[in-house]
């Protein structure tokens, strides 16, 4: 028997869950081996071993120990793992569609990704004491993106690349889903019909719930922070629900 993929990370990490989204809405197989992000303790992503293989020191991360092969960056890994298995419903074969899916996922990094660094990252880290005006930049940077993708990528089509789901909305999804009012309810995306339609909808994917785990324990987090000891509980219960999954996949 071949055994299966690893993806590195934790649950509550923003681009491991989209990799995690997209394993497991493809009933596919894999290892969850936790890593702890910005650590250097032995299971931890700046740790010397990790830092041997993914040299960004970043989650997540894949190895396919059967190939020999390891990659970092949530995207790469969601576009090697679309090519890999030829999963063409999220990952379109027309040119030019598969060109808009990568816009988006290019797009996603110094914009939309900024939820985490100017919204979320502030109200969970206290003790990082981000300077006031690297918080304003980072959310004008969150305000523009939202408003490309509400008046731009979601103004014609039902999802930001068409009418049917992609990696793009996945990808998307686990930075901007996370600040609703259904999780941290840290943004009011009521000014953003479209934006606020299309959360609607991606609710419904499948495996959804399960993904958010972590997030549904957090909760609002919009009056008080978080304690570190409910972070820490969140993100075992999102652990727990992923391997229950992965057992029913396993049968
Ligand atoms: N562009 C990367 C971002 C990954 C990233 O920022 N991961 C965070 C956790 S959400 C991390 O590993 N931080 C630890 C560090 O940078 O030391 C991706 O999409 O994979």
């Amino acid at each position: 028997m071949s055994s299966p993929i690893i993806i590195y990370g934790v649950p509550f990490s923003q681009p491991v869950r989209a990799v995690l989204w997209l394993m497991l809405f493809k009933q596919m197989d894999f290892e969850l081996s936790l890593v702890n992000p910005g650590s250097s303790s032995e299971k931890g992503s700046r740790h010397p071993d990790y830092l041997a293989k993914f040299p960004t020191g970043t989650i997540p991360s894949l190895e396919d120990k059967e190939a020999g092969f390891v990659l970092s960056e949530s995207h790469a890994i969601m576009c090697y793992l679309c090519n890999k298995y030829d999963w063409t419903d999220l990952y379109p074969s027309d040119l030019e569609e598969r060109a808009k899916v990568d816009s988006y996922l290019h797009l996603h990094h110094r914009n939309v990704r900024e939820a985490s660094i100017g919204l979320v990252a502030p109200k969970v880290r206290k003790d990082l004491n981000f300077p006031e005006d690297f918080l304003k930049m980072s959310q004008a940077n969150i305000e523009k993106a939202f408003k490309a993708i509400e008046d731009g990528w979601l103004s014609k089509s039902r999802y930001l690349v068409g009418e049917t789901l992609t990696i793009a909305d996945m990808a998307a999804y686990v930075e901007i889903g996370q600040l609703q009012s259904l999780f941290t309810n840290i943004y009011d995306f009521e000014p953003f019909p479209n934006i606020s339609r299309w959360l609607k909808d991606m609710q419904k994917v499948d495996h959804h719930d399960v993904i958010h785990v972590a997030l549904y324990e957090l909760g609002d987090i919009s009056k008080e922070a978080p304690a570190m000891e409910t972070i820490i509980s969140a993100n075992k219960k999102g652990v727990v629900a992923i391997h229950e999954e992965l057992a029913k996949i396993n049968g």
